[in-house]
């Protein structure tokens, strides 16, 4: 097994515990019949060739070491998504509330946002995982942000990978004005959360009993 298979396997075993966890917490809500504050959970492990690329743009060497776990705190990130933006503040409550993870950074992108028009509220917390060699502390990025924050940020994301952050005047145009919009999106939703939670409600009560398709 190479040094970075034996390195990373910790943080692999974190985000498949957590996204477990996680997903348990909706379901929870599901059998309470209560509404979810998480809509979906998705994890995963930084890829090697995302760490290479942070280590030239921090300057660092790429190796597994204690600087590289300082500086990447990100190697393994978890993603909620959440329906409505008051939901985020639920979650960050729920997460600082739980006894197997211990957080230890937060950075709050939605009411700072970035200049890119970026918004998620990000937690950085330390999670144990059991080894054959005994408990170690895994640092773990977790990101909380709406639906439409997250198509925001996926759309960017990848169109940051072409244009390798140098977008041309009129995509980052575009990209500005799609991020004020992905925020009107969610006041709106807000602005009908009652309407719209009831009607879930109904639909999950009756899907239950069979009433619709
Ligand atoms: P990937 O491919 O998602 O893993 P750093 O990672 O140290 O350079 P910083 O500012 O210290 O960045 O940490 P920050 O901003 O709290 O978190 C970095 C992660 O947040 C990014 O990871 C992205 O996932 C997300 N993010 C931050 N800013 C933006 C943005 O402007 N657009 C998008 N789409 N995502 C953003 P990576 O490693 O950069 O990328």
């Amino acid at each position: 097994m190479g040094q970075w298979e034996r390195f990373l396997e910790p943080y692999r075993q974190a985000v498949d515990e957590l996204k477990i966890k996680f997903k348990g917490m909706r379901a929870q809500y599901e059998i309470e019949n209560t509404n979810s504050p998480i809509e979906f959970v998705t994890g995963r492990v930084k890829p090697i060739a995302s760490i290479y690329d942070k280590t030239l743009e921090k300057g660092i060497a790429f190796e597994p070491s204690t600087r590289l776990v300082h500086e990447l705190q990100d190697i393994a990130g978890l993603r909620i998504m959440c329906q409505f933006v008051d939901d985020i503040e639920t979650v960050v409550e729920l997460l600082r509330n739980r006894h197997d993870i211990k957080v230890v950074e937060e950075r709050d992108y939605i009411s700072h946002e970035k200049p890119s028009g970026y918004r998620s509220y990000h937690m950085i917390v330390e999670y144990p995982v059991q080894t054959l060699h005994g408990k170690i502390h895994i640092l773990v990025e977790i990101q909380i942000r709406t639906l439409a924050m997250n198509f925001w940020a996926s759309i960017e994301h990848s169109l940051n990978y072409k244009y390798k952050g140098l977008f041309p005047e009129e995509i980052k145009n575009r990209l500005q004005s799609a991020a004020e919009a992905a925020f009107r999106l969610d006041e709106e939703m807000s602005l009908i959360r009652d309407e719209i939670q009831e009607a879930q409600k109904y639909f999950s009560e009756n899907k239950e009993s069979g009433n619709v398709n």
